[in-house]
């Protein structure tokens, strides 16, 4: 039976819309690597469109007040949890990922960046200072405009939701763009919104290329405020584009982030966090923990219990319920998986487990970009396996004799987004804690989320910060007003 194959088309206006090209580019499903959908092959003329009906909201938007916006939201948080089942399958097919994760995950987590968002702008404060006798201060925070949402493919639903709710949230319209590799949930999203009732033109999305689309959202001159998330190359070209312009720029990039495991640490935990932090999603979260130390005392113990911890991951369909290793996203990442893996031994690594492509888990998959979970030894610290982001399922695993040695191990690469630090010893886990140069510096756990905490990278790992009351600022602008006594 032949099947029509589903076209992705922008949203602009709250209404879905063919691009100006009238052409589409294949989506392709990482467990096949066939083509399941298309996308919307936009361009700058889309862009326009875009900003056209978002300048258009932006009047009635901005002016609402916060109650109704917030109606708004958690009315689209409801309708993805209504159909969370229909997004977890559709986040799976369009990134590789195990559905168990999408389901448990992603899809939970990008409902509360609705529900947070829409109740934050209920409880802001504002802030008033009196000036001697001479004045009374007060600070407005007042939406900037149109705000352009750039996201990755790893995490498309939580990191799109991530931008698109604090920006509208308080006040703001924006265009998005999704990864042009896994388009489909920011599609379901639009429908969700479309459903929620939420204004022609507040949320709109464009679909295609970071070259044509994203790029012509950093450059456009009516687009003021860009938060993206993406690869630090990629960063460095927004950051370019948009420093002549003056935009207000969030970025939050790579990271090679260590996880530092202490003689002193409940070993069953750690171990059972370090498989987590390596492997989720393939190792294709920009806060996995890719260089693992311990410490030389139970570095022995570690590896053969974390080996035999690793070898035991379901690698499988992404749609299987019992899978755990899904695919990797496209053939690109899974050639620079491979190259890594190659450049690994060339430095001189022992590949522990893993380091080539697996069977087929099934027919269906017979085409996929699969790679086997892999652990590397006898690397230096200072070769490049160790120094640069491979985002995918591969970890090295070094020794280490001193809590001094592991922090400047810890802080001796360009990135600096996240850590982790298993330690029984409070004293310990604070002092390691301030000496790190990461964002965010997990103690015995990992992936923990409080949206109320500042996100963000230190070092090539971005600008800025999101999340919580950091993202209510950034998508506003102060203003003080300054009356005289
Ligand atoms: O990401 P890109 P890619 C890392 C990871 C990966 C590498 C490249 O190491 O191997 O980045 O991945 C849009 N102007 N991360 O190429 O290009 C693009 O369309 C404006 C880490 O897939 O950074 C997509 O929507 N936008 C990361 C978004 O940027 C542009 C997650 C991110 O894509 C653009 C993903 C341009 N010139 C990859 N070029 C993390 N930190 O979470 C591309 N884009």
């Amino acid at each position: 039976m032949h099947t029509e194959i589903l076209q992705i088309k922008n949203f602009i206006d709250g209404r879905f819309v063919e691009p100006i090209t009238g052409r589409y580019l294949d989506n392709i499903e990482p467990a096949t690597g066939k083509p399941y959908s298309q996308v919307a092959d936009s361009d700058a003329h889309d862009v326009d469109l875009a900003v056209a009906a978002a300048e258009r909201a932006f009047r009635d938007w901005s002016k609402k007040t916060a109650a109704e916006r917030s109606n708004f939201l958690l009315r689209i948080a409801e309708l993805i949890e209504r159909d969370l089942e229909k997004f977890a399958r559709a986040e799976s097919i369009d990134t590789g990922k195990p559905i168990s994760l999408a389901r448990s995950l992603d899809i939970p987590r990008s409902i509360a960046n609705f529900r947070f968002f829409a109740t934050a702008i209920l409880h802001t404060e504002s802030e008033a200072h009196i000036t001697d006798n001479v004045a009374f201060n007060y600070t407005l925070r007042q939406p900037r405009g149109i705000a352009g949402l750039i996201s990755p493919w790893n995490l498309p639903l939580y990191l799109l939701s991530w931008k698109i709710a604090p920006a509208i949230a308080v006040g703001n319209t924006a265009i998005a763009k999704p990864s042009e590799l896994t388009p489909m949930t920011a599609y379901m999203l639009c429908e969700m919104a479309r459903e929620a009732s939420l204004p022609n033109g507040v949320l709109n999305v464009v679909h295609c290329t970071g070259p044509k689309v994203g790029s012509a959202i950093t450059a456009h001159p009516k687009i003021n405020t860009i938060s993206f998330t993406g690869g630090t190359a990629t960063g460095r070209k927004v950051a370019e584009a948009c420093a002549p312009l003056f935009k207000k720029v969030s970025l939050e990039l790579g990271g090679k982030n260590p996880n530092i495991v202490f003689a002193d640490a409940d070993l069953d935990a750690a171990i059972a966090g370090s498989v987590r932090s390596s492997f989720a999603n393939q190792g294709q979260v920009c806060l996995c923990g890719s260089r693992v130390f311990v410490e030389r005392s139970a570095y022995k113990d570690f590896v053969e219990r974390f080996i035999e911890r690793t070898a035991q991951l379901c690698l499988g369909d992404p749609l299987d319920e019992n899978t755990e290793q899904g695919a990797i996203v496209n053939r690109t990442q899974l050639e620079k998986v491979k190259f890594y893996v190659d450049l690994a031994q060339k430095e001189g690594g022992k590949i522990a487990l893993g380091g080539s492509a697996p069977q087929a888990p099934n027919e269906r998959c017979g085409e996929g970009y699969f790679f086997q979970p892999t652990v590397i030894t006898g690397l230096s610290v200072s070769c490049r396996t160790n120094r640069e982001e491979i985002f995918g399922p591969v970890v090295t695993i070094t020794p280490f004799d001193s809590e001094e040695e592991v922090i400047n191990y810890a802080n001796d690469v360009e990135y600096g987004l996240s850590s982790t630090v298993w330690t029984q010893n409070l004293s310990r886990a604070h002092r390691v804690a301030e000496r790190i140069n990461t964002g965010t510096v997990w103690v015995n756990c990992w992936l923990v989320r409080d949206l109320r905490v500042p996100f963000g990278g230190m070092k090539q790992s971005g600008v800025g910060r999101e999340g919580g009351e950091e993202a209510l600022r950034f998508f506003t602008e102060p203003k003080n007003v300054c009356i005289a006594k």
